[in-house]
């Protein structure tokens, strides 16, 4: 039993997929099946990082594109020895974006203004509007490309409940596979 080590499931895709939904109902069921399992998301705007990072999606504040770049990577890099330590202790991670998302959505930004001007159904956040995601997806899809990492590509035009039985069985299958696994590191 000694050593059983939790999985790391991260949720990723653009703007109003049903990531957080799902992260969400993931963790419930989980942990009704007796399984110890946190929720996390990033940005994790709670932090001084994150606070500055949510302050930047609000439009609050202006900051060049590499310095916010990097501040979505040390809201992640502050994260990383808890993280590491839940894994090591048991604990699945259910993670609502990643660093995938880090490089999916800077490396959107090459946008043109008139592109990034037209506006679909989203929020009022930076990024969201329809061309933006739509690079966004598409580097989503060139990442996928990585077959060290062990992808599953889920349709987010499902119902919630269809999606959640999905995912829960991969999330499972995934804790069982990886239980007597190092902890790897990613891009490595
Ligand atoms: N986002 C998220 C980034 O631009 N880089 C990152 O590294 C991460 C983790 O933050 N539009 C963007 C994607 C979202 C925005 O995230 C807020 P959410 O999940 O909507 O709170
Ligand atoms: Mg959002």
């Amino acid at each position: 039993m000694a050593g059983r080590r939790g999985a790391l499931i991260v949720l990723e895709g653009v703007d109003r997929a049903g990531k957080s939904t799902q992260g969400r109902r993931l963790v419930e069921a989980l942990r009704a099946d007796g399984h110890c399992a946190d929720l996390l998301r990033f940005p994790e705007r709670t932090t001084e990082i994150g606070r500055l990072i949510s302050s930047y999606l609000v439009k609050e504040k202006n900051l060049e594109d590499h310095a916010v770049h990097l501040l979505f990577s040390a809201n992640r890099w502050e994260h990383v020895p808890s993280m590491r330590e839940k894994l090591r202790q048991g604990i699945t991670l259910v993670v609502d974006r990643y660093a995938f998302s880090g490089v999916a959505f800077t490396s959107a930004k090459d946008l043109s203004p008139e592109e990034a001007a037209e506006r679909g159904n989203f929020g009022n956040e930076r990024y969201e509007n329809s061309s933006f995601q739509e690079k966004v997806l598409q580097s989503f899809y060139h990442l996928m490309k990585d077959k060290t990492l062990n992808w599953k590509t889920m349709d987010a035009s499902k119902s919630i409940e269809d999606l959640h039985r999905e995912i829960k069985t991969i999330a499972e299958e995934t804790m069982q596979e990886v239980q007597n696994k190092p902890l790897g590191e990613l891009w490595k």
